[in-house]
């Protein structure tokens, strides 16, 4: 036995029970019946060829709604502790760019396939291989052409955080967005 069988049987042989639900994992505190209190779209945008030195490969500047990430023009994301938020993260491109926030983990409220850039209706699409509605994540790939929506509540933690492609040579060039929570009832 080898290969593919030998890795089945020794994933199988694994007692399950070891392992506890991660603590990111909350399945009584679904958001799914929620009402956010604001949604925002996030848009990937991949800008035109730049140039690299010649032993690099050439890329892109990236960037979220059509901005890219850099000093004195960030893509900021203003929050309130405790509030509902809902994220559309819209990837209109066909390269993989997966979605990852700090801090706060995300519950996948929908997917949907389809470049609308290009006049295409959206469309259920399996993305059940990967993740399903309901699932908590901390960083989820979107359909691409498509979008992935969903919903987070600022909980513990005020301050700044981040939110970027998790691929880093897109986030380096401008694919990020910051973050800012904030206690908006002013407790301390
Ligand atoms: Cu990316």
């Amino acid at each position: 036995m080898g290969g593919m069988e030998e890795a089945k049987s020794r994933i199988e042989g694994v007692e399950l029970k070891r392992f506890k639900n991660p603590s990111y994992y909350h399945p009584s505190q679904s958001l799914l019946d929620s009402d956010p209190t604001e949604i925002f779209d996030f848009v990937y945008y991949q800008g035109p060829k730049i140039p690299s030195p010649p032993s690099f490969v050439p890329s892109s500047l990236y960037g979220i709604n059509e901005r890219p990430y850099e000093d004195g023009n960030k893509t900021v994301l203003k929050v309130c502790l405790d509030s509902v938020y809902e994220l559309k993260v819209v990837n209109p491109t066909t390269a993989s760019h997966p979605f990852h926030m700090h801090t706060n983990h995300f519950q996948v409220v929908s997917a949907l396939c389809g470049d609308t850039s290009k006049g295409e209706e959206l469309r259920e699409c399996d993305t059940s291989p990967d993740y399903v509605k309901g699932d908590w994540r901390d960083t989820i790939t979107p359909p691409s052409p498509g979008e992935v929506v969903v919903r987070f509540q600022p909980r513990d933690w005020v301050g700044d955080s981040f939110a970027h492609c998790h691929i880093f040579g897109h986030e380096d060039r401008g694919m990020a967005v910051k973050v800012i929570i904030s206690d908006c009832k002013g407790n301390s």
